[in-house]
């Protein structure tokens, strides 16, 4: 049986290279927040400024921690190698204003369904668990900005590796039935979720997301609250939260409190200011180019990645062994992955491991042997409807998207 890159032992790879950060990183020990957590060692992203301290906050495992306020934190990469499903102590984090629960009590805790509806609803986390029939599956969950610290040009805002994203089982209530209850109205268009963390600054505006009408009634988007067979974590939207599979994470509302049928598309300032991706296939633009019209962010594209080996790593030469990874894309499921050792010369397909469903990440293996000397090994997956990834990078302002063919330099002695 040829054994894993991961158990040769190799040179550190940069993307898991830690140091002790010394007392550098007590100062978060004694923040203010009442999420104060603590720093022990730093990760360095491979780009400018890619240094993250590890940091541990209630419920989970130390994370790289990109802000503090609020708190926004990514997934070591190397936890994507250990498990196919994320666990949710591992789960990245996102928020964008800085007034974030900490602590909402499941007995008094209500969503409202309002609006444009027959009947409107107050639901009790009880109503929604006992009353409605469960739904359950596997979907990842992945931000618009993962991996924008790679873009080139730099462009602003969070500086993600590749840990803005994970898979999890999520169960919860159909958002269809909670709508038929309430009794959508004639007429209807959009319908908008807002949540319980609040601007810190009046005139930051409040977090509300929409859905056409069509999307919200899907039968599939869900009012999760488990995760993994268990409460969602605190910082990942306890005590319930949207899930809109195979869709970019900005839909995923976290401690939904507030559902609101509307007549009209709802432009509040996140869905027609922010997140918006140029109108055209590739939803690129020349690089340093603004694009003349934007649409919201949609479905995920492509993309695969290897877990077993990072950039920089040295292995042996001459004996057979197994490269491995995943792939996902926006809802249609993997078709193929191709691999190849030479720089994208040379194709070949990887086995593709257990379908756990089509918006669930999707493991790979493949093996190889490797002749001594540099290697440039590269991964590209294809999902049902023949999309793929990018062999060049593509851009945009924002830095949304990513799924360019990364390659991954190693040497084999
Ligand atoms: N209430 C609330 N929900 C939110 C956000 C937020 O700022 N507030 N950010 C969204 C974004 S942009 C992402 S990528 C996901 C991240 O989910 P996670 O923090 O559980 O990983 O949450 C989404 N839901
Ligand atoms: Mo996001």
């Amino acid at each position: 049986m040829p054994h894993g890159f991961r158990s040769d032992p190799p040179a550190p790879p940069r993307r898991q290279f830690l140091r002790r950060a010394g007392a550098a990183g007590l100062g978060s020990l004694f923040g203010i927040s009442p999420l104060a957590a603590l720093a022990d060692d730093i990760v360095a992203l491979p780009f400018g400024n890619g240094e993250r301290p590890l940091v541990k906050y209630p419920q989970k495992r130390a994370l790289l921690r990109l802000t503090t306020r609020p708190p926004q934190l990514e997934t070591p990469f190397a936890v994507f190698d250990e498990n196919i499903i994320t666990p949710n102590d591992a789960f990245f984090v996102r928020y964008h204003l800085a007034g974030i629960p900490t602590r909402i009590d499941p007995a008094t805790y209500r969503l409202a369904v309002r609006g444009s509806v027959a009947s409107p609803l107050s639901l009790g986390l009880d109503d929604l668990k006992k009353n409605f029939e469960p739904i359950e599956y596997v979907a990842v969950n992945q931000c618009s900005g993962n991996s924008r610290g790679f873009s080139e040009p730099r462009v602003p805002g969070g500086q993600s590796g590749n840990g803005a994203m994970g898979n999890a089982r999520w169960r919860g209530v159909p958002l269809k039935t909670v709508l038929e209850k309430a009794g959508v109205q004639a007429g209807a268009k959009q319908v908008s979720f807002n949540g319980l963390d609040t601007p810190v600054l009046p005139t930051t505006p409040d977090f509300v997301k929409a859905l056409d009408l069509d999307h919200a009634l899907d039968g599939e988007v869900m009012l999760a609250y488990a995760m993994n067979g268990a409460d969602l974590p605190m910082l990942n939207g306890y005590p319930l939260r949207l899930i809109v599979p195979g869709h970019y994470g900005t839909y995923w509302v976290k401690h939904l409190s507030d559902i609101v049928v509307h007549d009209a598309a709802f432009d509040g300032f996140w869905m027609a200011k922010a997140y918006r991706v140029p109108d055209n296939a590739c939803a690129c633009v020349e690089p340093g180019t603004a694009p003349s019209r934007t649409v919201p962010i949609g479905r995920f594209d492509v993309r695969s990645f290897i877990t077993n080996v990072a950039d920089g790593a040295h292995v042996k030469a001459n004996r057979p062994q197994i490269v491995r990874g995943i792939a996902f894309d926006g809802g249609y499921g993997i078709r193929e992955v191709l691999f190849s050792e030479d720089g994208g010369a040379h194709w070949r397909a990887a086995r593709l491991g257990e379908d756990l469903g089509r918006y669930s990440f999707r493991a790979w293996t493949i093996e190889t042997t490797l002749a001594a000397g540099p290697h440039a090994l590269q991964v590209r997956a294809l999902n049902r409807i023949g999309q793929s990834q990018p062999l060049a990078p593509l851009w945009n302002p924002p830095g949304y998207m990513r799924n360019v063919v990364e390659t991954t330099h190693i040497t084999a002695a």
